[in-house]
């Protein structure tokens, strides 16, 4: 029987792959990993990820890193009929929502969440912090529009494209992140990071 090693403590981006495995319902061995402690640069985490981050999952000598490639990659393994999309076209949209992510959202959000709640006191600078939010206005209405009419980005049931998402916007909250213009989008995250298996990868953070 393999056994999934998901390297990464749960206050890192390790996070959405234990929300992913949670979700999944996968036996996994968790390997805390811990960013703050160096841990992630040693030689010997360096040979599992070159790049020296986490999240990284092992299983039968398939390594992976990379949080949006891990959880597309776990949900399309094991997550038959429910989280991962039927047909190309919707495989496409989690591409898609998991790539805007990284791209639109993560960027700006980190940047608030490091000024405001990361970096020693000393070091946080409240004009950067605000123009991180300001950065994410606008893909933040883009969610929110695109949340008209549907409960889910995909439709009406949750799949890894909102996992991908939400768990990325998961740190709106610490970031001091106003979604009060954003109804929708403020709801769909509630919601999404209200689960049962969010809720458990969050209680492994404490
Ligand atoms: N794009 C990567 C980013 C991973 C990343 O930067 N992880 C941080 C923790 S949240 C890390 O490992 N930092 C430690 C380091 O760079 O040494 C992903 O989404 O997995």
């Amino acid at each position: 029987m393999s056994t999934l090693k998901i390297y990464g403590v749960a206050r890192s981006r390790a996070f959405r792959t234990l929300w992913a495995a949670g979700e999944l319902g996968l036996a996994y061995e968790h390997v805390p990993v811990d960013f703050a402690k160096g841990e992630t640069r040693t030689p010997r985490f360096l040979a599992l990820n070159p790049s020296g981050h986490v999240p990284v999952i092992e299983e039968d000598g398939f390594r992976l890193s990379e949080s949006m490639a891990i959880n597309l990659y776990l949900a399309k393994r094991y997550g038959s009929g429910g989280l991962y999309p039927q047909s190309l076209e919707e495989e496409a949209r989690a591409w898609q929502w998991s790539f805007w992510g990284m791209t639109e959202i993560e960027p700006p959000l980190l940047s608030a969440l490091r000024h405001r709640v990361v970096l020693p006191e000393e070091k946080r600078d409240p004009k950067a912090a605000a123009e991180a939010e300001a950065a994410l206005q606008a893909p933040l209405k883009v969610l929110d529009g695109a949340l008209a009419g549907r409960s889910h980005l995909l439709g009406d049931r949750f799949t890894v494209a909102d996992l991908n998402l939400a768990g990325i916007l998961a740190w709106a909250r610490p970031a001091g992140i106003d979604l009060a213009a954003m109804p929708r989008a403020a709801a769909w995250l509630k919601n999404c990071l209200e689960r049962p298996a969010a809720r458990a990868a969050r209680a492994l953070q404490r």
